[in-house]
Parts: C-alpha cells; structure tokens; sequence
C-alpha cells in the first residue's frame, strides 16, 4: 500500500523546507487556492473524510455547517492533544513531518475562508511544538503563510500554542477556553463551536490527521481517497497498537483494516506462548472486544451489537497474563485523577469505583460488589456534563458483560489469580 501521511516518517530528522518541497511537498497549494471554495467542500464531503480524533464525525459536513455569512475572523484550531492513553499517531505526523501539518492546515483553511490557525499541542510534545514552530517559521518565510499566499490573495498565519497539560483539553470546547486563557472545563453544546467558538468567534476545530489528508484529496480527488480503503472504509489511517504483542507501534493502512490483520500481521501478533484475551480499539475509552471480533472492520461504523467504536485507532492488546480488573482499575484511575471536577458523579463517582474494584484485586469483594460496580457505571454514564465519565465506565460496562466470570472467581478466590498465583 501507498503510504501517505506517513511517506517521510522514515527520516533521520524531519524534512526542513527544502527537502518536503523536493518530495513534492506545497505542491497542491498551487493547484487548491484560488478554486471555488464550495466545490473544494464538495469534494472533502465527496471522499468521505471522517474526523480523525475519534469521534469520526464526517468532516465536509462538519464543514458544509459554516454559515455563508459567517461573520470574521474565522478561526481554524487544530487538536493536536493526543491524550487518550494508547493513541500515538498524532505524535507521530508532529515529530516526524511538521511541514505536512501545515500543508494540510493551509489547504484546509483555504476551504474554510479562515483568518488565522491555531495548533493545540499537547504539553508533554515540546519538543515536537518547537519542530513545529521551526517548521512554520520556514514556511512563512518562504510566502505560504502570511499575507497574499504564493499571490493568491487568501491570508493566513499559524500560532502553535503548548497546552498546560490537561486530558480533558483535548475535548474540543475545554481546548478553545483553555486557548482562550481561561480553565479548560468544556462548554455546553450548542452552541458548536462552528458557530460560536474561540473568542465567541466562528471555529471549526479538527484533528491534525484529519486536516493532513485534505491537500490529497483536493488534489488527487475524492474517488482516489475512497479507494485507499477497503471494508467500506475511506482513505488511510494512522493506526496504532500497543500492550501484549511482539511489535508494538504505529502503522498507516487501509481505513477498514481488521484488527487480525492490524495484530497479527503488522504488529507481529501475541507474545510467544501468550493468547489473545481482548483489546480495545480506539483508547482506553472505547469498550473492551473479545477474539470473537477479530475480524470486523476498524471503522467508525463498526456493529452497535458489540459497541464497536473505531475511536483514535489506538489499539491496546491484552493477552491471557493481564487480569481484566488490575487493567480496569489503571484506566479507571487515569480518568479519576484526569477529572476537571465540575460534576459529583465524575469528580466522586470515579475515585468510588476504583476503590469498589480494587477490592477485587485485594480479595475482599462480594457479590454486592459486583452489583455496586454495575449500579456506579449506570449512574455515572448517563450524568454527566462532558465525554469524560462515559468513556472512562464503557469499558467496565463492557467487562461486567464479558468478564463475569472472572469477578466471580476473585470473590470465590478472595485474591487475584493473575498476580499471586494459585
Ligand atoms: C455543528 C452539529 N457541529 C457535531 C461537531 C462537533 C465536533 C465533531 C464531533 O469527541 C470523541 C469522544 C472521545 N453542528 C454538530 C457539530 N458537531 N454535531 O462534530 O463531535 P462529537 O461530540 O461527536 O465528538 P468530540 O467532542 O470531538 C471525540 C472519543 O472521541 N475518543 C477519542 C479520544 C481521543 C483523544 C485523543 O487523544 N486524540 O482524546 C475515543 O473514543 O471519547 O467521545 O467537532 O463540534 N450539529
């Protein structure tokens, strides 16, 4: 397969200026600016491009939702604060490609008609926001950001702001108020912030892969992207696998992939002697799947019967030497201690079910705990303000469904099996 957003991750030292323009980098602004802009979002619509941060919202409907009239600035703000623990591919454009993220932001704020672009970084990626800057330092002073773009009349700069260092920032709403200066708790929606966003302004906020691929379907067409995936997916993705596999990392593939193929052929399949228990898609915020579901399509639209969610395509693979709980309760604790705090049944909810699970692991669970734990999940999803709470019970949901068995036995064991052995 041909690679694209990934085509230069092979370098020593990400491409300067030169070097991308040698391999055909900027090359499509020639071809993008000065095009009508509602064909342009026709055919981002045409290609299928979905969001890419893992709610995979179709972008040129996202897109088609700014008003003709809208009033400027226009503001274009790029969620580059890749948190969700398992996700890495963001990183990856960041540290290895910098000027294909400028690419992409130029010709998506062309599209747009957006005064000024903002990159969100997460905190722990200085080094790759320095790269960053470096690289639109370059680009500006080479005329493809700034005033009157390679003499096609349409204007735009890139600040590249570092985030304090939040989770919950990379919701979209918490990340222009923590943009803003302000603390990043998210906002009610509606308003979108297409419509009322960064400073009360119009903003569209999109994912950095997601803006990556539009100079390549603007300029190669909607049908060639539709055509690099397979499954009834569209394009490619920056898939990535981590946990109990002999060759954890990042891959570009096929939007529609099967995790048996993403595990077991690209990411060199389970540790000798180990077997498969169950992995998660997309982050630690989407719902545990089991072997059974090897082979459906990494895709957005995966089966509702097993709440399949492509999410960031992060792929975390447990093998059979991973008690389900001990891993329930790491991720659980992540989004306990990542809570912003504004509503009781996150702030206080998620430290209660911790230590409802933990009990398990210590060998002092009941049977009414069990129920506690069911009863703490259906009370927290549905009460929230935000995402946050939702995607951190899923997968425990998800466990008191598959996993039954094993909190049966560590209350018939009173201990965990998995660490002191029987
Ligand atoms: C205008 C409407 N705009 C929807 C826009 C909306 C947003 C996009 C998708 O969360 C999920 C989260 C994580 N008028 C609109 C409209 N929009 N209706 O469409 O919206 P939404 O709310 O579905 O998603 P979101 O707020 O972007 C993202 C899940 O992804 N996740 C990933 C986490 C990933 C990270 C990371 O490290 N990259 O944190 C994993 O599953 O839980 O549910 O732009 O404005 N009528």
């Amino acid at each position: 397969m041909e690679k694209i957003l990934s085509r230069n991750f092979d370098e020593k030292e990400p491409l300067d200026l030169s070097g991308f323009r040698d391999k055909g980098g900027y090359a499509s602004l020639n071809k993008i600016l000065g095009r009508p802009r509602n064909e342009l979002i026709q055919e981002v619509k045409d290609s299928g491009l979905r969001g890419c941060g893992g709610a995979g919202f179709p972008t040129g409907v996202k897109w088609s939702f700014l008003a003709k009239d809208a009033p400027h600035p226009i503001y274009l703000v790029i969620n580059l604060d890749e948190s969700e623990p398992g996700s890495c591919k963001d990183r990856e454009i960041l540290y290895r490609d910098p000027h294909t993220i400028i690419e992409g932001v130029i010709a998506s704020g062309y599209v747009l008609g957006a005064d000024k672009a903002f990159v969100f970084v997460r905190g722990e990626y200085r080094i790759g926001a320095e790269k960053l800057e470096k690289a639109v330092n370059e680009a500006r002073d080479a005329g493809y950001l700034g005033k009157n773009i390679l003499g096609s009349g349409y204007s735009l700069d890139i600040d590249v702001h570092l985030s304090a260092g939040r989770y919950i920032c990379g919701e979209e709403t918490a990340l222009l108020n923590a943009l803003e200066g302000r603390r990043g708790n998210p906002r009610s929606k509606p308003p979108f912030p297409i419509v009322s966003g960064l400073w009360g302004k119009p903003t569209i906020v999109n994912n950095v892969e997601t803006v990556s691929h539009v100079p390549y379907i603007l300029t190669k067409g909607p049908e060639w992207f539709k055509g690099q995936g397979v499954n009834g997916g569209a394009g490619t993705h920056i898939y990535q696998v981590s946990g109990c596999v002999k060759n954890p990392g990042t891959f570009e593939l096929p939007m529609g992939v099967t995790a048996r193929e993403l595990i077991f052929e690209h990411a060199g399949g389970m540790l000798e002697g180990r077997e498969l228990v169950a992995f998660q898609p997309g982050g630690t915020s989407t719902p545990l799947m089991l072997p059974e579901h090897l082979d459906i399509p990494l895709t957005w639209d995966g089966p509702s019967t097993v709440g399949s969610r492509l999410g960031t395509g992060g792929l975390i693979v447990m093998d059979d030497s991973i008690c389900p709980i001990d891993f329930l309760i790491n991720v659980v604790t992540f989004y306990a201690m990542e809570s912003c705090g504004f509503c009781t049944p996150c702030r206080d909810g998620l430290p209660y079910l911790v230590h409802v699970l933990k009990k398990f692991e210590e060998g002092t669970a009941t049977s009414k705990d069990f129920d506690l734990v069911s009863e703490l999940c259906d009370t927290i999803y549905p009460s929230t303000h935000c995402a946050h709470a939702p995607g951190a019970v899923m997968p425990v949901q998800g466990a008191i469904q598959q996993f039954k068995h094993i909190f049966e036995e560590h209350i018939q064991m009173k201990h965990c099996k998995y660490k002191g052995g029987l």
